[in-house]
């Protein structure tokens, strides 16, 4: 504990990056990412739960939360220098900031994921995969970073750059200071947060799910993708998934804006993610809008659905062709 009057000397987020020896253009990217998520916090907190395309009280144009975000955190990468090419979950095509990309980075984000929650105060997210150079459409593993913004009851980011997961909180003069750092997973926890209609599981998946519960694992879902993964990660164990469903052979989550770099920071904390067959960082994308079933967190848990998922459903993986056409716009 701290003697009453000495607290504990804070290391903000570009210190941490600092320390670790984190490539500049690299630092300022992620600090320049930080940065955005106080003016998306901002917005949470103070906007109109607007609709995109409808007017307020004074008739001015109102943007839904997302749209908002969306564009808060382009402007900021628009103007970093240090990126090349950058996608958003709220948009069709990549966006090229920069031509030349030498040293640059390109990124993929959600600006924020599981907005409907945001009008009954559930936390919500902001989730960023950072790649090398300007080709954005490869397999996670080569990913340099990955990172997400947590807007809670408490504001709270979480990085990798490759060399474990990091914690840090938004303090009251509005840094992001650390508070815990290589955070890692146990091979097995006691929670489970299941996505998706239970009706609609496939037999591998079902019999999935009641192994978890007949082993005591406990049912945490809050129906936020990063608040779910922030759980599972904090609470050093447990797993996360959203599978294939009757309906939906390659689940709901995206694989490059949520999958990718939740994956990147759960493996990077000892940790598994997995599509039932496969990894997640090796799927190579075919398309921007692609989307992978999951089972992320712990190692055992996600080698159990591996194993339940081959038994009971074979092992053919019907989605996994190579060769990527890149969209740009022009
Ligand atoms: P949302 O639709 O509210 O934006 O990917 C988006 C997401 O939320 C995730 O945050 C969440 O894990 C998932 O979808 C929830 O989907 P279900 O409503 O089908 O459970």
């Amino acid at each position: 504990m701290d003697k009453a009057g000495k607290t504990k000397f804070q290391v903000d987020l570009r210190r941490h990056l600092r320390e670790h020896n984190v490539e500049d253009n690299l630092t300022h990217l992620i600090c320049e990412i930080a940065e955005a998520s106080k003016y998306i916090i901002h917005s949470i907190r103070t906007g109109d739960l607007g609709v995109a395309g409808t007017s307020n009280l004074y008739g001015e144009k109102q943007l839904a939360l997302d749209v908002l975000a969306d564009r808060i955190l382009r402007k900021r990468l628009d103007h970093s220098r240090v990126v090349a090419n950058m996608m958003s979950e709220e948009m069709d095509y990549i966006i090229p900031v920069s031509p030349d990309w030498e040293g640059k980075y390109s990124v993929a984000f959600d600006p924020l994921d599981g907005s409907s929650l945001v009008d009954v105060n559930l936390a919500v997210g902001t989730i960023v995969a950072i790649f090398p150079g300007c080709d954005i459409l490869r397999p996670g593993r080569e990913q340099v970073a990955a990172m997400y913004i947590l807007y809670g009851p408490r504001t709270t980011l979480v990085y990798s750059v490759g060399d474990g997961v990091h914690e840090f909180g938004l303090n009251s003069l509005m840094e992001y200071t650390l508070l815990q750092e290589d955070i890692t997973l146990k091979p097995k926890g006691a929670i489970h947060s299941p996505g998706g209609l239970r009706n609609l599981y496939t037999p591998g998946v079902e019999t999935y799910l009641h192994t978890l519960e007949k082993h005591g694992s406990k049912l945490r879902y809050s129906g936020g993708f990063v608040p779910d993964i922030n759980q599972v990660l904090l609470k050093k164990g447990g797993v996360f998934f959203y599978p294939h469903l009757k309906d939906k052979p390659d689940g709901k989550l995206r694989l490059l804006f949520e999958l990718n770099p939740m994956a990147f920071l759960i493996e990077q904390a000892g940790g598994a993610a997995s599509n039932g067959k496969q990894p997640i960082l090796d799927i190579m994308p075919q398309q921007i809008h692609q989307c992978s079933s999951v089972f992320i967190g712990s190692k055992e848990e996600v080698a159990l659905a591996q194993e339940l998922i081959r038994k009971h459903e074979g092992a053919t993986e019907p989605s996994l062709k190579k060769g990527v056409a890149a969209v740009t716009s022009s």
